[in-house]
């Protein structure tokens, strides 16, 4: 099993990353920033809520999100494969601490903790490039992308410290190309695998 977390700033390419992942090593990909974006388009009174969050740039409360999360893995059990791709989860100490214990019940931990690195101003430009065709109304005003990069300091980055303890995290510079990002996710994914399989050796 490869357990990987994709771990960055809003606009930083995890989910452009991820779906590439996805692809290479056979991974399940949960990003919880399209679950609900899924609730949302299904117009359902829990898709309002979650989206006057997003439209001003705030983080889902982890009730919120727990519960959107519960309905998604009640409905979609969790295929065979040869891991999971986290994007966009966990966000708060809260979510990795719930992740850790769900996983740690399977038996299944988090392998790598991969964070891309790209400054405010590339994240703000690429963020308002795709406004001007996503329809998602939380990348058309700069205001509010800023919003998210704080929100993103203040209540995501310290999870860096949580994963760093855990000797798991490791930073990445996310301002090259995407496939040279993607090859470099790729190295330290490969390294990755390579030191489990020898540990599962031992
Ligand atoms: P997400 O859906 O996770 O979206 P994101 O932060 O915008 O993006 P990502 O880093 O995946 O960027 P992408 O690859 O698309 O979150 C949206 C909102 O949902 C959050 O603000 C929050 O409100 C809520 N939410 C989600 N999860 C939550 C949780 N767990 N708890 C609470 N709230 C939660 O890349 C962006 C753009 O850059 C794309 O156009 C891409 O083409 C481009 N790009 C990517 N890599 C590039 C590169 N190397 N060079 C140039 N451009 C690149």
């Amino acid at each position: 099993m490869l357990n990987i977390i994709l771990f960055g700033p809003p606009g930083s390419g995890k989910g452009t990353q991820a779906l590439k992942l996805k692809l290479k090593y056979a991974l399940i990909h949960i990003s919880t920033g399209d679950i609900f974006r899924a609730e949302i388009s299904s117009q359902s009174s829990l898709g309002q809520e979650l989206k006057s969050y997003m439209d001003h740039g705030q983080l889902v409360p982890d009730e919120l999100t727990f519960r959107v999360l519960k309905s998604y893995f009640g409905e979609n059990e969790l295929q065979k494969s040869q891991g999971i791709i986290f994007d966009g989860f966990p966000r708060t100490l809260p979510q990795a601490e719930a992740l850790d214990t769900f996983l740690s019940e399977r038996n299944e931990p988090i392998q790598v903790v991969l964070s891309l690195l790209v400054n405010e101003d590339e994240v703000v430009s690429r963020i308002m490039l795709r406004g001007q065709t996503s329809g998602r109304s939380d990348d058309n005003d700069e205001t509010i992308v800023r919003k998210r990069m704080q929100v993103y300091r203040e209540q995501t980055f310290p999870l860096a410290a949580y994963y760093t303890s855990q000797k798991k995290y490791v930073e990445l510079n996310g301002e090259g190309s995407i496939e040279e990002v993607f090859t470099a996710l790729s190295n330290h994914i490969d390294r990755t695998l390579a030191l489990t399989e020898s540990a599962d050796m031992v």
